[in-house]
Parts: C-alpha cells; structure tokens; sequence
C-alpha cells in the first residue's frame, strides 16, 4: 500500500513538471559557486595539507585556454580578491593552479590563516566575486 501511494504521488509530481518548467527563464543560468572543501573551516592542520577546491556550475580550464565559463583555481592566503577585471598578483600569499589542478598540496609555518579559493580567468583576473570563496581560518600546527 505504501509503495502505491509513493508511485501517485511521484506521478502528480511528473504530472506537474511541464507546469513548472514553463514558468522558468529559458535563458537563466545557474550561478556559479565556489568553495573550499578540505580542509574545513576551523580545522588544525599539519605544515603541508591537502587543500581540495569545490566548484558548481562553472568549468576548470588550463589558464592558457580561453573559454567561456572556465577558470582555474588560485588560493589567496590572509588576503582577499581584488575587484573582479583585476589581475591576480603571483607571489607567496597568491597562489596559481594554472594546470587545471583541482586540489593540492600547502605547507605554510604553523600559525592561523585565512584561505580564500579565487577562479581566475585565462589572463589570471578575477572573474567575479561569486567566484571568489567564502573564506576559511585554519590553525598549521
Ligand atoms: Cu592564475
């Protein structure tokens, strides 16, 4: 009895979909997300970590490959992004996966940092600031 009543109701719910679909925008895109998966926020780490990006409805690219919607990753360390349009700096606290890398390891001196993941485009900007991660502090023993 149970398994009929799942089967009316995954019905009406099929039944309604043409419904819904309708009212949404054809052109509307999803918004891109971007995070930090490991290590997480408030987390102790050893001096060299894995740090594994997340990302959701955008793409990885090489950052020599211009292509629309693609990226590659760059972890901002105590810092955060500039406006989207700017270069993204290369040094110590500005670090470049140009590869496509979608995880990697850090080794930092122990201490408490603030991680930011920034997708940059194929010349190294910033490409918005929904691409720009929600930062996340780490003690490095
Ligand atoms: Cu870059």
């Amino acid at each position: 009895m149970p398994i009929r009543f799942l089967a009316a109701a995954l019905l009406a719910v099929v039944s309604a979909a043409p419904t819904l679909r309708a009212q949404a925008t054809p052109a509307q895109t999803p918004a891109p997300e971007i995070s930090i998966r490991e290590p997480r926020d408030g987390a102790t780490v050893p001096r060299t970590f894995t740090v594994v990006f997340g990302l959701k409805n955008w793409g990885v690219a090489p950052a020599s490959v211009n292509f629309p919607r693609t990226g590659h990753f760059h972890i901002l360390i105590n810092t955060d992004a500039g406006a989207p349009g700017t270069l993204i700096p290369a040094d110590s606290l500005h670090r470049h996966f140009g590869t496509g890398a979608i995880e990697t390891t850090l080794t930092l001196a122990p201490g408490t940092y603030t991680l930011r993941a920034v997708l940059g485009d194929h010349e190294h900007k910033v490409i918005s600031r929904e691409l720009v991660s929600a930062p996340i502090r780490i003690t490095v023993r």
